[in-house]
Parts: structure tokens; C-alpha cells; sequence
């Protein structure tokens, strides 16, 4: 494939609600969007990276500019571009994974298209549909947290994440597996906002019966999460720490987690995805597909990851409700708590061009010929 030029647009979605985590609160998701164009197909891809660097380094405006900077330019000047040389291509260029994931997205989009061939058989799922699970996020008060889980339980999710921080830990773990009972499928996620001294701490959570904790430590604590690991009996899962198939393997050795969440933004692309998913299956360990409040193009193509065999636990593939009112594509629904993995071209969704245009905050086109 030779690529005629790419857009950057940036787009602004308000989010039904407020999504309050232990790094900050969101009220609006802004994203940045590339539409990568050949002489057969087109692609989108979408990247993940948030407005600020409060989850990862990477952030919106940082991302525009490596992806026009520093990798369109080793696109564009590669004598040969399938999906899989793009990472290769743009490996000199250091991290930058949510960056570098968009745009492999995208080429992928578009290869796809070019073939007819979907993503999900591309990539080897097994299954069509996905059940879905809902990260809940911190609430001002318990009462509040158990209304927002009776509702989502009644719209039959299947599996409830609680964000927790310290202060907003034990107790409402407690309320809501007292009120739901046990066998709800109960997860919790820290995103790093825990050090190893809150040990006994966390090991208050072992009565509760969770699947997993998610990253409680430093990302880069690796150490750390496998001393952890022998003073808990809720099993820790890795999602920032893991930032490559290697990086799964070491955890994985360490026994610093059992089970890792797999977002293909972070890691540097789905093909990346794939290859952890590859990794953990080897080894035996549970994966499960983690969400950064996607919009239809991301939701559908981790829908499709999801669909691989060893994804056993349910992800937070969400319902496109769960945070937009409006999406720029069909929405996703749930079905018996399901999502339906996509089977057209591609990642098998459509934009909806006037969506698109209203929620459009800036768009930028680059021909690939003026880098070449
Ligand atoms: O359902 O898309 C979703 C969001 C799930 O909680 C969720 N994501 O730490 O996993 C996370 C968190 C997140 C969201 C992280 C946005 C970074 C950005």
C-alpha cells in the first residue's frame, strides 16, 4: 500500500457523566483521529491518549505532533507499508505507543478494506460477541455508588469494576458485595494510587472475594507488585506496567501479577495486543481487554481482540452509552450483556460524517508526497 496523505482531526465527545478516577475527573473525552487514505482504501484509527498526562506521559497535543513529526515521515518514505511494518518502521523513535498504535490502526483500517477481510477473522477470534463489563467510577457517596451499580446490573452487565483510591477502598467494596451478593463478578482498579506499605491495607480486600486488583502500585514497581502479590489473596492484575509482550512475560515470571489487562493503545498496537494475548495464553495466565473510553472505530476493534481465545474474563468493553449519548459511528448495544463483534471490512463500523463534523474541534491534512 502507498499512502496519499493522512488527516489529523481532533474531536470532543461529552461524556453522559462525569468518570472520576483516582488520577482526576473527566467530563468530555477529546480525542485525535486519523484517516489514513490510499489509492484502494481508507482507514481510521484512533488514539487513545488523553487531553493531560495523568494515566500515561503520552497526551493529545503530544501525540499530534510526534505522529506529523516523527513517524508520518517513516511512513512515508517506506518502500513497502502493510500493517505489520508499521511498527517496525517506527521503532527508532522511542515510547510514543498510543501515538504509534493510531496510526498502525489505521494502516490496518485500510488493508483491511482494501481485502474485505474483517478484522476479528483477521486477527483469529473465536467468538461473536463479547460479554461486557462496566468500570464504575469513585463516587461522593456510598448510597450513590450502589444506585449507579443496581442500574448498570440492570442494563445486564455482566461485570462490575470499581475505581478505588485509598479513602474510597474497603468500604464501598464492602457495600456493594453485601448488596449484590457473591456472586457478582467484582473487580477493583487502583491505577497506581497505592504503595507497597498499604499492603495490609489492600489484604482487607481478600475477604470480598474479587477476580483481581488491578494495577494498585507505581507502573514501573514491578518489584513491588510481586511482594505484594505473596501478602494479598485477591490476584493482581497489571494494566500501565505492561507495556509490551516482553514486559508481560517478565511480570508474568516475577509473579508480580497472574493476570493482565491488555489495551492495545498502550502497548503500541493490536498487533502488539495480539502478541501479549499469544504470551499470556503460553504461559497460562487470564487476559481481558481494558477500555480508554473509545469511540465506535476503538470499540469495534477491541470488541474483535476480545473475541481471541484466551480473553476469559470480561472486559470493560462498555456499551458506546456508557459514556457517549452521541457516537461518530453506530452505537454499540448491549444484548443479554453482550457486544456483537463486527463482521464487515475492516473494523466493520462506519462514520457518521455529520457526527463527526459537530464534534469536530480541528482538522489538519498532510500529503504524504510533501514528506517524501
Ligand atoms: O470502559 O472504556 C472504558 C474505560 C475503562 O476504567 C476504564 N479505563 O484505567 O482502565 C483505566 C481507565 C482509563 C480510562 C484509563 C481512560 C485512562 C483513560
Amino acid at each position: 500500500m502507498k499512502i496519499t496523505g493522512c488527516e489529523l482531526r481532533r474531536i470532543r465527545l461529552p461524556l453522559v457523566e462525569p468518570f472520576r478516577t483516582s488520577f482526576g475527573t473527566q467530563h468530555a473525552r477529546e480525542l485525535l483521529l486519523l484517516r489514513i487514505v490510499t489509492p484502494e482504501a481508507e482507514g481510521w484509527g484512533e488514539c487513545v491518549a488523553m487531553s493531560d498526562p495523568l494515566y500515561s506521559a503520552e497526551y493529545l497535543d503530544g501525540a499530534e505532533h510526534v505522529v506529523k513529526r516523527f513517524l508520518l515521515p517513516r511512513l512515508a518514505v517506506a518502500p513497502e507499508l502493510t500493517a505489520a511494518h508499521v511498527a517496525p518502521l517506527l521503532a527508532p523513535v522511542k515510547e510514543h505507543r498510543m501515538a504509534k498504535a493510531a496510526l498502525e490502526m489505521a494502516v490496518l483500517d485500510a488493508e483491511l478494506r482494501a481485502a474485505r477481510v474483517p478484522f476479528a477473522r483477521y486477527l483469529g477470534a473465536v467468538h461473536d460477541r463479547v460479554p461486557a463489563g462496566v468500570s464504575v467510577g469513585i463516587m461522593d457517596s456510598v448510597d450513590r455508588l450502589l444506585d449507579a451499580v443496581a442500574g448498570y446490573l440492570d442494563e445486564g452487565y455482566l461485570r462490575i469494576k470499581l475505581k478505588i483510591q485509598p479513602g474510597w477502598d474497603v468500604e464501598p467494596v464492602r457495600a456493594v458485595r453485601e448488596h449484590f451478593g457473591d456472586e457478582l463478578l467484582l473487580q477493583v482498579d487502583a491505577n497506581t494510587a497505592y504503595t507497597l506499605a498499604d499492603a495490609p491495607l489492600l489484604a482487607l480486600l481478600d475477604p470480598f472475594g474479587l477476580l483481581l486488583v488491578e494495577q494498585p502500585l507505581a507502573e514501573d514497581d514491578v518489584r513491588g507488585h510481586a511482594e505484594l502479590a505473596k501478602r494479598i489473596r485477591t490476584p493482581v492484575c497489571l494494566d500501565e506496567s505492561i507495556t509490551s509482550a516482553r514486559a508481560a512475560a517478565d511480570a508474568l515470571t516475577s509473579g508480580a501479577c497472574s493476570i493482565v489487562n491488555i489495551k492495545p493503545g498502550r502497548v503500541g498496537g493490536y498487533l502488539e495486543a495480539r502478541r501479549i494475548h499469544d504470551v499470556c495464553t503460553a504461559m497460562g495466565a487470564p487476559v481481558w481487554c481494558g477500555g480508554m473510553l473509545e469511540t465506535g472505530i476503538g470499540r469495534a476493534a477491541n470488541v474483535a481482540l476480545a473475541a481471541l481465545p484466551g480473553f476469559v474474563l470480561p472486559g470493560d468493553t462498555s456499551a458506546s452509552a456508557r459514556y457517549y449519548a452521541q457516537d461518530i459511528t453506530a452505537p454499540f448495544v448491549l444484548s443479554d450483556g453482550h457486544l456483537q463483534v463486527p463482521d464487515a471490512p475492516g473494523f466493520g463500523v462506519e462514520i457518521q460524517p455529520d457526527v463527526l463534523d459537530e464534534v469536530t474541534v480541528s482538522s489538519d491534512w498532510v500529503t504524504l508526497d510533501s514528506l517524501r
